[in-house]
């Protein structure tokens, strides 16, 4: 029984984007951490919306939400084409990092009802940025049932909240189903045959070259570390320098050489410190600690691991040199990964058929489809323009039209690839 297809349309997906972008904490952009108050109002509101075009909205029990027509249903080893992308954002995020690939699920798993062999299902994953817990990806990990009991305690919040409280707390508004018992508590509700992932490039490439849509062939991976920087605390006034045993100098040179391995390992390499917290902050006071946060990528695992182990040398020589002590905690790590090379030349195909210009290119930015793809699923990603290649800032931006272009031809891919 074919279900009326909903009136998709450039509008259509504009309002949804539109609604879904007011999800947010106050301030510049879109703030919408796991879990948090405004994350459970956009679960919620996109739960009805799936039901309003007559498909059924389920959540696991990590709060991922899968949206599905009653035939398919879940928890029953049923296979399905999934795609869909994450509901959380950065703190003073953009308006389609993520939603946009969430909503082209909804929207899909509508339209495509009753009309392909393979069910399409459409999948919202609750964790992706790794903005409120120092894991990333944590959706689609336990979507896939990849995640131990263990790692609830241990994900925690700022504030000290677990992984685990947070999901209670969801649970308690009808957010999530129960923890499966055992060391894994989250149980896959389908079988993914093919993972499809719809989300703006967040980089310049597609723009710089005129290109409506980037297809994406692999993803780089990255290292996430915490350094903390122990030096000691003396009156800056009285204290000659040779005796100073300063934290945020040693941080500040360990940050110049982050950079400067990021330089020297080629035009893939990337390598940013992304936060600095110091003790105690005063003028008259040689700061003791630093907590330095820093990220390195790259799309070759060798070369990753040889940046990774490059900075932890000069780190440990800047702190030999300047008397401090450093320690280096890595807090999440993916190794880069590539898509399902027969998704990427069907998808050529199928832009060439359709007469749209394109190009294959590699992700700087991690995604949830790289879970899939590492856990044996084929997966793709196509990318849609960003301007001027901004993202994780309130100015991201891409046109209606572009969007657009991105969801008619992912919905033509999924019509093929299903049916
Ligand atoms: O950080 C990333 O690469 C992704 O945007 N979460
Ligand atoms: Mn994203």
């Amino acid at each position: 029984m074919a279900l009326p297809a909903p009136d998709a349309s450039p509008a259509s997906l504009g309002e949804l984007l539109q609604a879904l972008a007011g999800f947010s904490a106050p301030g510049a952009g879109v703030t919408r951490l796991a879990y948090a108050a405004h994350w459970r109002a956009a679960h919620r509101w996109l739960a009805e919306r799936a039901r309003a075009m007559g498909l059924l909205a389920t959540p696991d029990a990590a709060g991922n939400l899968l949206f599905h027509p009653a035939q398919a249903a879940p928890g029953r080893g049923q296979t399905a084409l999934l795609v869909g992308s994450h509901l959380d954002s950065v703190k003073h995020g953009g308006r389609y990092d993520g939603a946009l690939g969430a909503v082209a699920g909804l929207l899909l798993a509508a339209e495509c009802a009753g009309r392909t062999r393979t069910p399409v299902v459409g999948f919202v994953t609750g964790e992706e940025e790794g903005s409120r817990f120092g894991g990333t990806l944590m959706g689609a990990r336990s979507l896939l049932g990849l995640v131990e009991a263990a790692e609830l305690d241990r994900e925690r919040d700022e504030s000290g909240t677990t992984w685990r409280q947070a999901l209670e707390e969801v649970r308690a508004h009808g957010g999530c189903a129960p923890l499966a018992a055992g060391d894994r508590p989250f149980a896959p509700l389908f079988v993914p045959a093919l993972a499809l992932e719809l989300h703006i490039e967040q980089g310049p490439v597609l723009e710089a070259e005129g290109l409506p849509l980037g297809i994406v062939e692999r993803i780089a991976g990255y290292r996430r570390w915490k350094a903390s920087v122990e030096g000691e605390a003396r009156h800056t006034g009285t204290t000659p320098p040779p005796m100073k045993r300063d934290a945020l100098a040693a941080s500040a040179e360990m940050v110049a050489a982050l950079e400067a391995v990021g330089a020297e390992s080629g035009e893939a390499a990337r390598a940013t410190a992304g936060n600095l917290r110091l003790r105690p902050g005063l003028f008259n006071v040689v700061p003791e600690h630093c907590e330095l946060w820093m990220e390195m990528r790259h799309v070759d695992a060798a070369r990753l691991s040889a940046m990774a182990a490059e900075l932890a040398r000069r780190c440990r020589e800047i702190a030999a040199r300047r008397k401090v002590v450093v320690a280096l905690q890595e807090v999440s790590a993916e190794d880069p990964v590539p898509l399902d090379p027969a998704l990427v030349q069907k998808a050529r195909a199928l832009a060439e058929e359709l007469g749209l210009r394109h190009r294959v290119m590699t992700s700087g930015a991690a995604h949830d489809a790289m879970i899939f793809a590492r856990a044996g699923v084929p997966s793709l990603m196509v990318f849609v323009p960003s301007r001027r290649g901004i993202s994780h800032s309130p100015e991201e931006f891409t046109a209606a039209e572009q969007l657009w272009t991105g969801y008619l031809f992912m919905r033509e891919l999924c019509l093929r690839l299903a049916r």
